[in-house]
């Protein structure tokens, strides 16, 4: 049996996956560029810093700012972020989340965060899930950020559990490059064509069952 899960959270627990692309979107008009939701499946699980990197490089401005520009608009983008989930709650959790976490912590296995984002906790705190998280993985001390395996492993390492053992949770392309990377068992939440057909997949969370996950390491 697996002994731990490692979880992504936007687009995993929550949508906040929506408010980054809003965000995202909201920065982009202010400087001319235009993305849509296509395009938005390139950003997500990637850092604010690459995030908004592969934005100007879309609309052929990457070589048009500033290092200092190019903070500001980071912080513009996350402020405004930011705002919008002051307005987080528990009943933004997605379906099933709840119930995978109560059944994992009542088999005693470990949970931990895996989040490239650097309010993570905050939004855990919103949704009142923190006493779930043996671990919260700090997107801020690892070397590189997914597609790289360093957030998966850190996280696995959170809660003293080898990589071997653990399940790992993504709806992004990079995050599941990341759990293969990190040798840790992949679950997609998302389409095949987004996240590739060699791994075991859930169109929706509420598939996520301790059972599920239980047939997906047997097999
Ligand atoms: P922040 P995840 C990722 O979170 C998001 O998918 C990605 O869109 C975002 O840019 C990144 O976190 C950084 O977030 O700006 O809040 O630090 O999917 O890894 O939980
Ligand atoms: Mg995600």
């Amino acid at each position: 049996m697996f002994q731990a899960v490692l979880f992504d959270l936007d687009g995993v627990i929550t949508d906040t996956a929506e408010y980054h692309f809003l965000a995202w979107e909201k920065l982009a008009q202010e400087i001319g560029i235009k993305i849509d939701r296509e395009f938005n499946e390139n950003l997500k699980g990637v850092s604010r810093e690459e995030s908004l990197r592969r934005i100007l490089e879309h609309g052929g401005k990457e070589n048009d700012y500033t290092a200092e520009e190019f903070a500001a608009m980071a912080k513009l983008k996350n402020d405004n972020y930011v705002e919008m989930i002051q307005a987080v709650s528990p009943k933004d959790i997605y379906p099933g989340i709840l119930q995978l976490l109560q059944d994992l912590r009542g088999q005693g296995i470990k949970i931990a965060l895996a989040s490239a984002s650097k309010n993570g906790p905050f939004l855990l705190d919103q949704m009142q899930l923190t006493d779930y998280f043996d671990a919260i993985a700090d997107p801020a001390k690892v070397a590189a950020s997914k597609p790289a395996p360093d957030i998966f492993i850190a996280a696995a390492e959170g809660v003293g559990v080898d990589v071997s053992q653990a399940i790992g949770i993504e709806d992004a392309y990079s995050g599941i490059a990341a759990i293969k990377a990190a040798k840790v068992l992949p679950i997609g939440v998302g389409k095949a064509e987004v996240l590739g057909t060699d791994i075991a997949l859930v169109s929706d969370t509420s598939q996520l069952t301790l059972d599920f996950l239980t047939k997906v390491w047997e097999n």
